[in-house]
């Protein structure tokens, strides 16, 4: 494997979960496969799950992880080509990327939408610097339109938990107070479309997520009819996709707290378990008694992304 950005790199989802319940029943079963390996983990934006299950999983693979915070421990990178460098970054990302790949064997970039330029943030500039000028397998570890490691974590723990052969799985859009990415249910709605549940998006009007990620997905406005039947809710903010107005990319529509989950929302599913990928903001996005019900998987979803982030790792490992 030498990129891990769509759900189309992990090829057959099956085998895929079958892998990851294999490595979490046994995670130190291919320490060998990292001995002398380095990976490098960059980040340009905060982190807690991602920065810590990249290492672990690195580390149960016998691989030395070093973790570069861009801008606080190295110089401000300029990311755009041809400009003149007269501010206050002092290296491009042209020089940046070859340097820092030519110290490891696999490099994980986490660059969040800038939520400004549409056409920049959907054609991954960054990531695709880090791929084009790395010579190194490059995962996402949440890049301006896809968080993989996220969405993939998200199927192992669905897989873990479902009791139907084909689950409701509803997405639903709820307030924040900041104006957030859309790489998390973009990928989630990818990942989702990929298996073998049904998948329903919900959110206010103007909330339109990109047609590449919602597929097949129905899409249903009404938050409460969309979660009627749900087997598992996943809730989760991000602003607008510019899908149906270009001009709102980015920009907060809604901060409708009706939208927030809670008992009455749950109360129309079927005993469904909830799921956030964290950070959350409690009241918010769910209401303390949902998030601390003993149906809400969020501490599971996230010890997950340890075995989601060593699959991938163990792949391209293998096929160094
Ligand atoms: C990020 C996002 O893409 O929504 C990362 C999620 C894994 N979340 C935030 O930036 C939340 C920040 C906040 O202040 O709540």
């Amino acid at each position: 494997m030498k990129t891990f950005f769509h759900v189309s790199d992990i090829g057959d989802l099956r085998k895929a979960l079958d892998e990851a319940l294999e490595v979490k029943a046994n995670p130190f079963a291919w320490k060998h496969l990292g001995t002398d390996k380095t990976i490098m983990l960059v980040f340009f934006n905060s982190s807690l799950r991602t920065r810590l299950s990249s290492q672990k999983a690195a580390l149960n693979l016998g691989m030395n992880p070093i973790v570069l915070n861009i801008g606080q421990d190295s110089w401000k990178l300029e990311t755009e080509m041809g400009v003149v460098m007269d501010g206050d970054k002092s290296e491009h990302l042209r020089e940046a990327i070859p340097v820092m790949a030519s110290y490891c064997d696999i490099i994980g970039v986490r660059s969040f939408a800038g939520l400004s330029d549409r056409e920049a943030d959907y054609n991954e500039t960054v990531l695709s610097q880090f791929i084009r000028y790395s010579g190194k397998p490059v995962i996402s570890l949440e890049s301006a339109t896809v968080h993989p490691c996220q969405a993939f974590a998200d199927l192992i723990t669905i897989e873990e938990h479902r009791t139907k052969d084909r689950p409701k799985v509803v997405l639903s859009w709820a307030p924040h107070p900041k104006a957030l990415p859309q790489a998390v249910p973009n990928s989630f709605a990818e990942w989702m479309n990929a298996a073998d549940v049904e998948l329903v998006i919900t959110h206010p009007h103007g909330y339109e997520l990109d047609p590449r990620f919602v597929g097949n997905a129905k899409v249903e406005y009404d938050q409460m009819k969309a979660l009627e039947g749900a087997d598992f809710v996943y809730a989760k903010n991000w602003s607008c996709p510019g899908v149906t107005n270009p001009g709102d990319y980015g920009k907060i529509l809604s901060k409708d707290m009706g939208w927030t989950i809670d008992e009455r929302h749950m109360a129309v599913t079927d005993n469904a378990f909830f799921m956030h990928c964290l950070p959350v903001r409690r009241n918010m996005i769910v209401s303390d008694a949902v998030i601390d019900s003993p149906r809400s998987l969020v501490i599971p979803e996230a010890a997950n992304r340890e075995i989601s982030a060593q699959v991938v790792m163990k792949r391209m490992l293998e096929s160094l």
